[in-house]
């Protein structure tokens, strides 16, 4: 089984990231052939600033790389150093609908975010997205909850490629991959507006627990977020502060909701913020204490990188140049050379 799954370098990776997609990357290395990628080319979509988002990229890979990503166990690059991501995205944007491009939730979110430009390449993201899982015929990509709609997309990409040019194909040319969420933890919620998603772009600030903040931070967080007028622990759509709360606490203890819940049944709000904080912190201890390490040896963060890219490179480039072939882009490879 292949499993592929990309991380934005935009920002600085938050508690939902790390929940919902960087703890799966770690799980899943044991489970297939992983691939993962910081995808460079993605955060182009939005306004940046060039040598930040180089710093960004080094942040995001000593995150992943102390958070259990292990280069001789998966292959781990950057988007940007492997071109056939963006010569596939070409090919397969004659099999999507513009339509349904038009319909994706988080092009509607950020396209109304933007004060200055909204970008062609914040519309046909989801195309990239769709080009970096297929061009390595993935299996699985373990996402979070709000990729669902990129995922169902992607699906219907490749599933249209195989149909419009290799109908009768015995093994299609594409795999149609799945998205893999976890059962608990695949959205966490900002904690100061429990009914949105932590986000690096759409959340709040105070609502927002960051891999790399200082302890007392995080402590500050807990302590400051939204519950409701109740006392009681456990989880209802009318108490989205509490549930989200619980959700963390489920997720970083590797437990289900109920236990969590009969555990702090005669517990206050406060004791239990508290203690979510205390378990979050020490989950992530030990990935600052590496982060710490790692980050400030670029040249070897370099080095993964590229050893990485040349491997996934030598898996894309083949696929990539079968769909040039069934497109009919290029010279056809049956043809008789001149000396035939
Ligand atoms: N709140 C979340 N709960 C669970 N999983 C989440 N993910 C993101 N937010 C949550 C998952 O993290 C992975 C990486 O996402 P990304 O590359 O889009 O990184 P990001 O830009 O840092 O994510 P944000 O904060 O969600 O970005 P914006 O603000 O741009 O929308 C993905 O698997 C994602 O599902």
């Amino acid at each position: 089984m292949r499993i592929f799954s990309g991380i934005q370098p935009t920002g600085r990776k938050h508690l939902g990231n790390y929940i919902g997609a960087i703890e799966q990357y770690v799980a899943y290395q044991d489970r297939g052939e992983a691939i993962y990628c910081i995808v460079d080319l993605h955060a182009t979509t939005v306004p940046y600033e060039p040598a930040l988002l180089r710093e960004r990229l080094y942040d995001t890979a000593a995150v992943l790389l102390a958070a259990g990503l292990d280069p001789a166990r998966c292959i781990f690059f950057r988007q940007g150093d492997v071109p056939e991501h963006t010569e596939l995205t070409w090919l397969l944007s004659s099999v999507t609908a513009f339509g349904d491009l038009n319909r994706m939730h988080q092009f509607k979110e950020k396209a109304g975010a933007q004060r200055d430009l909204v970008s062609a390449g914040l519309f046909t993201y989801p195309i990239l997205m769709a080009a970096d899982v297929l061009a390595y015929r993935a299996d699985q990509v373990p996402v979070g909850d709000d990729q669902r709609q990129h995922i169902e997309l992607m699906r219907d990409i490749a599933q249209r490629f195989n149909a419009r040019f290799a109908p009768d194909a015995a093994t299609p040319p594409l795999v149609v991959p799945q998205g893999v969420y976890r059962e608990i933890g695949a959205r966490i919620m900002d904690l100061q507006e429990p009914e949105r998603k932590m986000s690096t772009t759409g959340g709040t600030e105070q609502g927002t627990v960051l891999v790399l903040d200082e302890p007392k931070t995080i402590e500050r967080r807990f302590r400051r977020a939204v519950t409701d007028s109740g006392s009681e622990i456990r989880r209802a759509p009318e108490k989205p502060g509490i549930s989200n709360l619980i959700e963390i606490l489920a997720a970083v203890r590797g437990s289900d909701f109920a236990s969590v819940e009969s555990d702090f049944a005669d517990a206050r709000y406060g004791d239990f913020k508290l203690a979510v904080a205390a378990a979050v912190i020490e989950r992530l201890r030990p990935v600052q204490e590496r982060y710490a390490e790692l980050r400030p040896d670029e040249t070897a963060l370099e080095a993964i990188l590229t050893a990485g890219a040349e491997k996934a490179h030598a898996i894309a480039a083949p696929v990539v140049a079968e769909v040039r072939e069934l497109m009919g882009v290029g010279p056809n490879p049956r043809r008789s050379g001149p000396d035939s």
